[in-house]
């Protein structure tokens, strides 16, 4: 049964230039898009998204450098979407993530690391949510 998985191309990648080549390997790896926008997250929209990680010492500058430009978010599809899209990304931290994966060719650091991915189904949906309404979502 096909799932969805939630993700944004972060203001890193986007300004270094890596959108399209980060699009053909979401592509490659046979994940259908079923929403996608370019958009930029105001300080309230990332310490919203955030949430979570409040209370964690990065969360200031995580807010920060998610609202610092443009990023591109997108519903994609795809059996076992969640876990495959990480497996796809690799490891938080680009030095630990395996040869090949999106963060390891593409992210700047561990804060700015060119991709998010959802970690549940429920968040997925939360996240899809968050950023897409009813029709713009296919
Ligand atoms: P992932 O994105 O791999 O699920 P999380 O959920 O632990 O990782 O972290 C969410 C985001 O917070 C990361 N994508 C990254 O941008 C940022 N982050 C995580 N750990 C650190 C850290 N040690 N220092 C700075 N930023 C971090």
């Amino acid at each position: 049964m096909s799932n969805i998985t939630f993700t944004m191309i972060k203001p890193d990648a986007v300004a270094d230039g890596h959108t399209g080549a980060i699009l053909g390997k979401i592509a490659e790896a046979g994940f259908k898009i079923k929403a996608m926008k370019l958009t930029q997250l105001t300080v309230a929209d990332a310490k919203k998204f955030y949430e979570i990680h409040a209370e964690r010492p990065f969360y200031g500058e995580l807010v920060n450098f998610m609202s610092s430009g443009p990023i591109v978010a997108a519903v994609l599809e795809k059996d076992n979407a969640v876990q495959d899209f990480r497996s796809l990304i690799g490891a938080t931290n680009p030095a630990e993530a395996a040869e090949g994966t999106i963060r390891k060719m593409f992210a700047r650091s561990v804060g700015e690391n060119a991709v998010h991915g959802s970690d549940s189904d429920e968040n997925a949906q939360i996240e899809a949510n968050f950023h897409f309404s009813g029709r713009e979502i296919f």
